[in-house]
């Protein structure tokens, strides 16, 4: 529930009335209840193939899957893990495990094997669904651990096929009983406000309620209808795809068209050829498509309203894409893995609209509240002045993965979720993002966490020690660059540092620029400095 106000805080609340949300089912039930008027309808549009199915299809695929999966040994409290690009194999096994009570952790499959065999273990996967690119990155880790993996995309060695998973009879209902709404059916990895990537315990409740949040309610928040067409380009393993598209469109009775990877040309080809009237993107699209001569204000005329989130959007971009596509309403979320995902809507996107300003991530979604918090006093502030935005409701997170410390540290005892994001709201209940306390940075709206680098970079037998901090980039938003202590008498180079990092991560998490010191500044408890380091680079001091 809604952490009550204290005396004297402030707590924002949004413009539009609570609801009431059935947060007492499973997440399969609340997304699909509304079979009756939607089955006949297109769900779910492979874009790279034109196959389109049904919201009854999809169900029935879903259950199918669940069966599949637990002839395969998956079980209440498993996880299975989704290591794919967007495809619609990706749906069926989510809602599949889910049927059965377990929870689905969601990776990159361009991942590196290091990347994934340590989310692998650290979420306890099961089994692995993947593809072809990136089946040889697990077999045989999974052989080693007992893992078993699951192919969408062809026959293979050591493999189970998708089509068999899917091949025989459906789940019934009966069976998915014993699910309560506090079970994890999501596991998506985040790295919060500090140190490494951690297992976010998302529940059928916490979903439940971040998808009502934005699509249920007679004016909603975030409209989409049955008539409806969402783009799903962003990746489904990052929460903002998998919760505001995936399953925010399934509530809705949209349909679907799934966009395996960006191409400017491609995406033009599937808005005419499907009439899609939805778009999320993040800013670096958004960046791309107001600057491409190739995208026309009538090759986008069917879109009516864009979404842009996972990383800031500034005045000047928004303004841009809007005088280049006049009649679609373009406007921000603002969400955080552990936030359920969503903290924040445009209202320009609700069923009945209102006036927003650019540059504003939205405001605060219903049955919440949000508190602007002091970072020093722990204050809670009033409009217009900036702080931590802190954010609760019954959307949130349980917690992190086997990391009590972690979740103490995110989660205050009154309920409140710290995001390490500075921000304030203001006269009109708009929030503005305006810097971030914590050290995560953000690649194209991807996480890359400081800690992940440099525990990697500190294995090297040159390296002494290493920070890693995040500077501005016209084009990714931000990248990460690396201070480096070299041990006593080394001369390892920039190079053989980045090409040693490049091997070990996903090619986001790469090292940009490295900056060799004497010295890494650090409070005396052994925290890393990293105010200082970027006092460091505007300064133009580099050592
Ligand atoms: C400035 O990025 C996300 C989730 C984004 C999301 C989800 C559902 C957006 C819209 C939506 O409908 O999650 P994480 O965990 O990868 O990263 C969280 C961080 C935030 O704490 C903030 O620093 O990403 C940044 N961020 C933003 N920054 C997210 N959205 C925004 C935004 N403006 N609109």
């Amino acid at each position: 529930s809604v952490a009550a106000a204290a005396a004297g805080e402030v707590v924002f609340r949004s413009k539009l009335p609570d609801i009431e949300i059935p947060n007492e089912q499973t997440l399969q039930s609340y997304c699909f209840a509304k079979m009756a008027e939607v089955g006949s309808r297109p769900c779910i549009i492979d874009g790279m193939t034109g196959v389109s199915y049904t919201y009854a299809e999809v169900e029935r695929l879903s259950r199918r899957a669940a069966a599949g999966l637990r002839r395969m040994g998956v079980g209440k409290g498993d996880v299975v893990m989704n290591l794919l690009r967007n495809c619609p194999e990706f749906a069926f096994s989510f809602l599949g495990a889910a049927r059965l009570g377990a929870a689905t952790t969601t990776a990159n499959p361009f991942y590196t094997p290091l990347e994934i065999h340590r989310q692998a273990e650290a979420a306890g996967a099961k089994l692995i669904v993947t593809e072809a690119c990136a089946v040889e990155k697990v077999l045989e880790f999974a052989k080693e651990k007992g893992l078993q993996v699951v192919t969408v995309d062809g026959k293979r060695d050591g493999c189970v096929e998708f089509s068999e998973v899917i091949g025989g009879d459906e789940l019934p209902e009966a069976e998915e009983a014993g699910i309560h709404p506090d079970d994890v059916v999501a596991l998506p990895y985040s790295s919060g406000t500090t140190g490494l990537p951690k297992g976010v315990m998302l529940t059928h409740r916490s979903l439940i309620t971040s998808v009502a949040q934005q699509v249920d309610g007679e004016n909603p928040n975030l409209y989409f209808s049955k008539e409806d067409v969402l783009l799903c380009l962003l990746p489904l393993f990052h929460i903002y795809s998998l919760n505001s598209v995936l399953l925010a469109g399934l509530r809705a009775g949209s349909a679907m068209v799934i966009m395996k990877k960006f191409d400017i040309g491609a995406l033009v080809e599937l808005v005419r050829a499907h009439g899609i009237t939805v778009a999320p993107f993040v800013p670096p699209i958004v960046v791309e498509i107001a600057k491409s001569p190739k995208v026309t204000a009538d090759d986008l005329a069917s879109i009516r309203m864009v979404m842009s989130g996972a990383a800031p959007m500034g005045k000047d971009i928004q303004d841009a894409f809007m005088a280049k596509i006049p009649n679609a309403v373009l406007g921000q979320g603002y969400g955080m893995t552990e936030a359920g995902p969503v903290l924040a809507m445009c209202l320009a996107f609700a069923k009945e609209p209102f006036t927003v300003k650019s540059g504003s991530c939205g405001t605060v979604v219903r049955n919440a509240g949000l508190k602007i918090v002091d970072p020093d006093t722990g204050a809670s502030l009033g409009r217009n002045q900036p702080g931590e935005i802190c954010i609760s409701g019954e959307q949130i997170m349980k917690g992190y993965l086997n990391d009590p410390e972690s979740t103490k540290n995110t989660i205050d005892k009154e309920g409140w979720l710290h995001t390490g994001d500075i921000g304030f709201v203001d006269d009109d209940d708009e929030i503005f993002i305006v810097d971030r306390l914590k050290e995560i940075i953000k690649y194209k709206g991807f996480q890359v966490a400081p800690a992940e680098l440099e525990a990697l970079l500190i294995t090297h037998p040159d390296i002494k020690d290493a920070a890693v901090v995040g500077v501005k980039d016209d084009l990714c938003g931000e990248v990460p660059v690396a201070f480096i202590k070299r041990i006593e008498g080394s001369e390892i180079t920039e190079n053989e540092i980045k090409q040693f990092v490049s091997k070990e991560v996903v090619f986001y998490k790469r090292i940009n620029k490295v900056y060799f010191t004497d010295s890494i500044p650090k409070n005396p408890s052994g925290k890393i400095l990293r105010k200082d380091l970027r006092a460091r680079l505007a300064a133009g001091i580099h050592q």
